[in-house]
C-alpha cells in the first residue's frame, strides 16, 4: 500500500515534470515562429501534441498548397520527408525545414528514379501515374500525380488506357478496381497499411457491429472489400463530421485518431487494430520542433531543373 502511494507520487511529478517541459517548448516554439516568419505544419498522422501546436492540420497536398497561400517565410513540415518536398516544389521562395531528417516514408522509398526509368524503357506506351507519396526525383520523372482522394479522377481524365502507376501497388489495385483502365503495377506498399488484415476488420466489426468502416486505399483490395467506404486522411475527416453514424471503424494510421475525435466529440472512433503506427511519423517531438526552427534545420533543397518538373506533374493533376 506504502509502495504504491510512492510510486503514484514518483509517477505525478513525472508527469507534472514533462508537462513543464512541454510548456517551455511550445512557448519557445511560438517565440521562435514569430522571429522566423514561418507557418508550422502538421499531418493529420503526427503526435496529439504536435497536431494541437500546428498553424494547419492536414493532408499533405492540402497543408503544402495551403502553406504556398500565405506569407510565411519559413514551413516547417512535421511529417515525412516527401510531405516537405511537396510544399518546397510548390513554395520556392520560402525555406522548408523538416525537423527530423530520418523521417522518411518507406513507400516512397520503394522507388528510385533510376528504377523508374528502366521500366518506362520497358513499358513506352504507357502513361506514368505517380501517387504524392514519392520523391521529387520520381515526380519529376512522371507524367502526372495524384492523391489517394483524387485518384480516379485522375486516371479517368487520361485519355491513354496503359498506366504505369508507381510507387503502391495496393493504391494502384484499387484504382484499378474503379475505373477501366489497364494497370502495370509497381511493387511497393506502405507496411502500416498492409499490416492491416480482414481479420481485423473482422473482429473490430464484431466488437462493434453499428459502426461504419472507414479505411484508407493504400490497404489491400481484401481490406477494402469488407470496408463501408474507402477514404484519404482529409475524406475520413469530412465524412465523420458530416455521417449521421456515431461510431466508427478507423483503417488508417492512428494519429488521425485525435483530430477525429476532438472534431467529433459526440462519436466514437475505434482503430481498426492497435498496429496502425508508423514510426517515421512519430519522430517529431515538441523538442525536435523548438530546435528546427532554432537552428533552421533540416533544409528541404530540390534541384531547380527537378522541381520545376515535378511541379507540372502536379499542377496537371490539379487541373483535373
Ligand atoms: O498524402 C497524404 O497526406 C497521405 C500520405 C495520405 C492521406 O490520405 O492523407
Amino acid at each position: 500500500m506504502v509502495r504504491e502511494a510512492i510510486k503514484d507520487e514518483y509517477y505525478d511529478d513525472a508527469l507534472s515534470l514533462a508537462s513543464s517541459i512541454d510548456t517551455q517548448y511550445i512557448e519557445k516554439i511560438r517565440e521562435l515562429k514569430k522571429k522566423r516568419k514561418a507557418i508550422i505544419l502538421a499531418h493529420n498522422y503526427q503526435r496529439p501534441e504536435i497536431q494541437d501546436l500546428a498553424d494547419l492540420v492536414g493532408d499533405s497536398l492540402d497543408l503544402s498548397r495551403k502553406a504556398a497561400a500565405t506569407d510565411a517565410e519559413v514551413i516547417v513540415f512535421c511529417g515525412v520527408h516527401f510531405m516537405a518536398e511537396s510544399a518546397a516544389i510548390l513554395s520556392p521562395e520560402k525555406t522548408v525545414l523538416l525537423p527530423v531528417k530520418e523521417a522518411g516514408c518507406q513507400l516512397a522509398e520503394m522507388i528510385t528514379v533510376q528504377e523508374l526509368r528502366k521500366k518506362k524503357k520497358e513499358n513506352p506506351e504507357a502513361t506514368v501515374v505517380c501517387y504524392v507519396n514519392s520523391s521529387a526525383e520520381v515526380k519529376a520523372e512522371s507524367d502526372i500525380c495524384c492523391t489517394s482522394a483524387n485518384g480516379i479522377g485522375v486516371v479517368n481524365s487520361l485519355k491513354e488506357n496503359r498506366i504505369l502507376f508507381v510507387p503502391d501497388e495496393h493504391l494502384g489495385r484499387y484504382l484499378e478496381s474503379k475505373t477501366k483502365k489497364e494497370f502495370i503495377f509497381w511493387k511497393g506498399f506502405c507496411p502500416t497499411h498492409y499490416n492491416l488484415l480482414p481479420k481485423d476488420i473482422l473482429r473490430a466489426k464484431e466488437e462493434h457491429p453499428k459502426a461504419k468502416v472507414l479505411v484508407h486505399p493504400e490497404c489491400r483490395l481484401s481490406v477494402i472489400d469488407l470496408a463501408d467506404e474507402a477514404f484519404s486522411t482529409n475524406g475520413m475527416l469530412e465524412y465523420a463530421k458530416k455521417s449521421e453514424a456515431k461510431e466508427f471503424i478507423i483503417g488508417t494510421e492512428l494519429g488521425i485518431i485525435h483530430r477525429l475525435k476532438k472534431e467529433n466529440p459526440d462519436k466514437n472512433f475505434y482503430p481498426a487494430s492497435e498496429n496502425l503506427i508508423c514510426s517515421s511519423m512519430k519522430l517529431i517531438t515538441l523538442k525536435e520542433v523548438a530546435e528546427s526552427l532554432e537552428k533552421m534545420r533540416y533544409k528541404i533543397e530540390i534541384p531547380e531543373e527537378v522541381r520545376k518538373k515535378a511541379k507540372k506533374s502536379l499542377d496537371r493533376m490539379l487541373e483535373v
